[in-house]
């Protein structure tokens, strides 16, 4: 699937990043190969049948990537077959299975839709319970597209071990579990409204709506489920969809095919991709990755076992909303033959729940920030990209005395930028985030280094 780029984390389940954050922000709309992959399943379900799987070439010979965009042939199932049969595989079988279909092949398979079925229902007054096609939502209701930015709640996960020095459980990601993608499909609102939801703001109050994946059973749950509030599903501005497309084409299987929900504005383990069972409730999901999982734990709590026992899961409210946050992707230092001052240019990007109204960069610790350009944000639920030129007065002869270092008979000295971003409904980004125990929602300043030569 042209994952070939990416960073691999974790094969089974895949987890995978882009490494380059100069790459990745040189695109306005992210482009497939450098979309992030990240599955709590022990492997994902593609639709491919166990047999037979007759690969035109082994997915990981010679020099080629398992990754690649090869169009093996393969033979789908019904997706109510993708348990049982697929459970049984050993994990090399899995894993290859993962990455058989093309999306020449989806592209083909005109039958999902039909089969492909989501069953809708709820413990509100007047809901019905709806099964619904793939085939018929696209069919009977309007679609909508939106470019909205997907992050995992573990962006910038390193950079919390990193600046604070402390352990941190989970994968240790970098900062390019992001992708800014436009997404098409139906509005949830309207498939809620079918099975009976109350369009009345005071009836939805305290209601959530509950996704279940059930094709893949997960690492620590049977399948993989999460919740968001009703108001936000039914809001006519809050945008959130089950998308079959993305950037234009359907989605490929390891972001969700045939089915996925988007979220805009909310953290990425709630937009729950290979949806098929979707219950509003007055109860958040009861699914591990909504109960014991994706909290900003407070800095006390230090093990695992003392969250679990002194019930701090409980007692902290589950992630949902983006946070204000800002990273430097990059730092280039435009004029060396200066000797005591450099002007530096520095990219990144920045996003929140509501849309970036200035990013700020500083080159000397905080004490001054500059604003920079913003040079690319779309609608309400884009990212931001931004860049800043600056200019940097070198004190060279503190830098001859500190002499931290020489090449070819000049020194050289490392200037850190740093960032912070603002929203529009009037939050900055807590430069102040703390350490959590699952590296969660990390929003510290962002920053990146460059070397500069004197001379
Ligand atoms: N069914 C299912 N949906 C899921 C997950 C998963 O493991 N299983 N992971 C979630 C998390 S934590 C994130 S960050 C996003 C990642 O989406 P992507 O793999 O398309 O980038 O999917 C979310 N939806
Ligand atoms: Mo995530």
């Amino acid at each position: 699937m042209g994952k070939t780029d990416l960073r691999v984390l974790g094969d089974t389940p895949l987890n995978a990043e882009p490494p380059c954050l100069v790459e990745l922000t040189r695109h306005t709309i992210t482009p497939l190969h450098l979309v992030y992959a990240r599955n709590h399943c022990m492997f994902l379900p593609n639709y491919a049948t166990a047999s037979p799987i007759s690969h035109n070439a082994p997915p990981d010979s010679g020099s080629q990537s398992k990754y690649d965009d090869t169009p093996f042939s393969s033979e789908y199932a019904n997706p109510s077959d993708f348990r049982s049969p697929m459970l049984g595989f050993s994990p090399d079988a899995v894993d290859e299975m993962a990455f058989v279909a093309s999306v020449a092949e989806i592209k083909n398979l005109a039958s999902e839709a039909d089969t492909y079925t989501v069953k809708i229902d709820g413990e509100m007054e007047g809901m019905q319970e709806k099964t619904l096609s793939v085939k018929e939502m696209i069919v009977h209701f309007p679609r909508i597209e939106v470019v909205a930015t997907l992050i995992c709640a573990g962006n910038r996960r390193a950079k919390m071990q990193e600046k604070t020095g402390k352990a941190v459980r989970g994968i240790l990601w970098s900062e390019g579990t992001i992708a800014n993608a436009r997404w098409a499909g139906v509005p949830l609102r309207d498939i809620l409204i079918t099975a009976g939801a109350s369009e009345q703001e005071d009836a939805q109050r305290g209601f959530h709506v509950c996704f279940v994946s059930a094709v893949a059973p997960c690492q620590d749950d049977t399948d993989y489920g999460g919740s968001i509030p009703l108001e936000k599903a039914m809001a006519k501005d809050g945008d959130v969809m089950l998308a079959y497309e993305m950037n234009d084409e359907l989605l490929t299987p390891d972001h969700g095919f045939p089915l996925r929900v988007v979220v805009p504005g909310y953290f990425g383990m709630r937009w729950v991709k290979w949806v098929d069972r979707i219950t509003i409730s007055r109860k958040e999901s009861p699914n591990f990755y909504q109960q014991r999982d994706y909290r900003m734990l407070p800095e006390c709590v230090s093990s695992a076992e003392m969250a679990n026992k002194e019930d701090w899961w409980g007692r902290t409210p589950a992630m949902q909303e983006l946070n204000c946050n800002s990273v430097v992707a990059h730092v280039q230092c435009l004029t060396d033959a200066c000797p005591d001052q450099k002007t530096l240019k520095a990219t990144g990007y920045a996003y929140s729940h509501s849309p970036i109204s200035r990013v700020e960069i500083s080159a000397d610790g905080g004490e001054t920030w500059h604003e920079a350009r913003i040079t690319y944000q779309e609608g309400r639920w884009s990212w931001s990209l931004w860049e800043c030129e600056l200019k940097v007065d070198i004190d060279v002869d503190a830098l001859e005395l500190a002499s931290p270092g020489r090449k070819n008979g000049r020194s050289k000295t490392k200037i850190t930028v740093i960032s912070r971003a603002f929203d529009e409904s009037g939050s900055a980004q807590d430069t102040n985030c703390r350490w959590n125990l699952r590296g969660v929602g990390f929003c510290g300043v962002g920053d990146a280094s460059v070397e500069v030569f004197q001379g």
